[in-house]
């Protein structure tokens, strides 16, 4: 497979100090060793560039959303890289940096695929709009805004509309939902496969769920969105947000083997690796092993 690595090392989304060294820390790693291990041929297309803001600027752009302006400069230009690749027939691998960069991510893959589903492994459900956000934080709402809910500048990022139909929206792993986000998932009968749900119905019952609907759905092909914080908050000290009773690293591995075999996966992002708050890379090491086993699992 041609891979296409993608770096965006912003930070505004989640307004935290150290998400936006993820893309480094990830190269000091040697993750382009990693991946190229199973005889893919990677192309590492370095850093999208990120414009600085500061931080008095926070709300010059929304009143509501903290650094909107370049976080959609940023995702505009994620979304043409990600089009790009696809069209090359690349896979484009994307690390972040925090979770806002979905807003790139889906906009690229759903130009290029009809019918896009998106997977979405996440402590969070990152379905708030600027209405519903508690922090005003835009790593909380790019799944809204892909399937064309919230404000218009996030929801038209790289062209104007839907890019993800409800019915092909997965979330996985979520146990920390605002109010806002639960009436959302209802409305729209998201299929959320809370921590609660994955424990009750076992990995393997929300993966047969999810495929069967895959197929149901005549899915063309899926984006992966996996953020660090989905596992447990023992296992990953370096995110912005670690919550308890997440998924453990062997759970996700056999998600990501499942979807994998399902060879519809045809996009993926890391996020929310936040080399500050990290404890003697633990939470790096734990996002390389992660890599080297989806490279190793694609063909
Ligand atoms: C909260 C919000 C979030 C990640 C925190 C938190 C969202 N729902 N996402 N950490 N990765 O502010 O919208
Ligand atoms: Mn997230
Ligand atoms: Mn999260
Ligand atoms: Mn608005």
């Amino acid at each position: 497979m041609n891979i296409s690595l993608i770096g965006v090392p912003m930070n505004y989304g989640c307004d935290r100090e150290g998400a936006q060294y993820g893309p480094e820390k990830l190269r000091e790693k040697k993750i382009v060793d990693v991946i190229k291990k199973y005889n893919h041929s990677i192309y590492d297309f370095g850093n999208l560039y990120v414009p600085k803001v500061c931080d008095t600027e926070k709300y010059a752009f929304h009143n509501r959303m903290k650094y909107l302006k370049p976080i959609v400069e940023v995702n505009t230009n994620l979304a043409h890289q990600v089009y790009s690749a696809l069209a090359a027939g690349n896979f484009p691998f994307v690390i972040g940096g925090d979770h806002s960069l979905g807003l790139g991510s889906i906009a690229g893959a759903s130009k290029y695929y009809e019918n896009l589903a998106v997977v979405w492994i996440d402590a969070h459900g990152d379905i708030n709009t600027d209405e519903t956000s508690p922090s005003g934080n835009v790593h909380g709402m790019p799944l809204a805004a892909a399937m064309g809910v919230g404000c218009t500048s996030l929801t038209d990022v790289y062209y104007k509309g839907v890019k993800v139909r409800p019915e092909n929206v997965f979330i996985i792993g979520a146990r920390d939902l605002d109010e806002g986000e639960v009436q959302l998932a209802k409305d729209k009968k998201l299929n959320l496969y809370t921590m609660d749900k994955v424990k009750y119905m076992g990995v393997d019952g929300i993966l047969k769920d999810i495929v069967e609907k895959l197929k149901a759905n005549n899915v063309e092909a899926v984006h992966l969105s996996f953020d660090m914080d989905a596992l447990d908050s023992d296992l990953v000290p370096g995110t912005g947000t670690p919550v308890t009773d997440g998924m453990t690293i062997d759970e996700v591995k056999y998600v990501f083997k499942h979807l994998m075999d399902t060879k519809l996966v045809k996009s993926m992002d890391l996020v929310e690796l936040n080399t500050h708050l990290d404890k003697n890379d633990v939470t790096a090491e734990v996002a390389i092993d992660l890599v080297d086993w989806t490279f190793k699992l694609i063909a």
